[in-house]
């Protein structure tokens, strides 16, 4: 069994592609399931195979330790550890091939606390990876994506197994995405575009941070995808397949 968590800011696509995956990889004749660890999430677009909110419950935190929406989320989150048992039971009684992690929306919850790490580390699987989506109606402009690929290098410190970066929603900005992509292959077209984005000011701290990270060897090449139209499956389904396989004959 593979395990992918798809990780990303808020409303950054993270369920859509969930349920886009776990679609795709069934459609390939694979056996994928999907599983929801947001206690909070009201809307999904899927029906989760497992889901943390039969285990974790947001209103019973609220009245019980009397609590508002933003301190039960955090309490929920911190509880996710304790799950992990019936977590696994759950996921491993289905036998799935590929299990598909949709995570809460709040992405500091999940990654910047202890338990979203720990779960990471601790489900037992043959496989992992973490997916973070890079939001195209955000990365749209220079700024933001050198923002966004920070919290991606912060994510990839926190959930240290292979992080794949995907450009999501490509679908809603045209052809923009073609630049973004432009950008993450070539940090001197990037500081040219944060120049004449930026002030003097803004400019300076924004290149800095950009030198820092291309330094690291943090660079991002996301994987377009559209959760919609699907476009680009075909490439992160393989890039996954490499990466959980290590190796073995990708198909697409
Ligand atoms: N056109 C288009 N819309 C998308 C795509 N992915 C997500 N959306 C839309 O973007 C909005 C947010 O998508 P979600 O999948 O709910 O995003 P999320 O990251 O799970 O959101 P939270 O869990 O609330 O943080 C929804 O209206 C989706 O229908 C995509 O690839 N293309
Ligand atoms: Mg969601």
């Amino acid at each position: 069994m593979f395990a992918i968590f798809v990780t990303g800011t808020a409303g950054s696509g993270k369920s859509l592609l969930t349920s886009a995956l776990t679609t795709w990889y069934s459609g390939k004749g694979a056996h994928a399931i999907s599983a929801n660890l947001d206690p909070g999430t009201v809307n999904l677009p899927y029906e989760p195979d497992v889901d943390i909110r039969e285990m974790i419950d947001l209103q019973t935190i609220m009245t019980s330790y009397q609590l508002g929406p933003n301190g039960a989320q955090i309490f929920a989150a911190d509880m996710l550890a304790t799950r992990i048992t019936e977590l696994q039971d759950q996921v491993d009684s289905l036998n799935p091939d590929y299990v598909i992690f949709d995570t809460p929306g709040q992405v500091e919850l999940f990654a910047y606390r202890e338990s979203g790490p720990f779960v990471v580390q601790n489900l037992r699987c043959d496989g992992k990876a973490v997916l973070f989506l890079f939001d195209s109606t955000v990365v749209s402009t220079s700024i933001n994506f050198v923002a966004i690929a920070m919290l991606a290098a912060s994510i990839q410190l926190r959930l240290p197994v292979p992080n794949i970066a995907v450009l999501s929603k490509r679908d809603m900005v045209g052809e923009r995405w073609k630049q973004i992509l432009k950008w993450a292959s070539d940090p001197v077209e990037l500081e040219n575009a944060v120049a004449k984005e930026a002030s003097a000011t803004h400019y300076l701290l924004t290149s800095r941070i950009l030198r820092g990270l291309v330094k690291t060897g943090i660079a991002y090449q996301p994987i377009p995808v559209s959760a919609v139209t699907l476009e680009g499956m075909g490439e992160l389904s393989a890039t996954l397949t490499r990466i959980l396989k290590g190796g073995e004959e990708v198909e697409d």
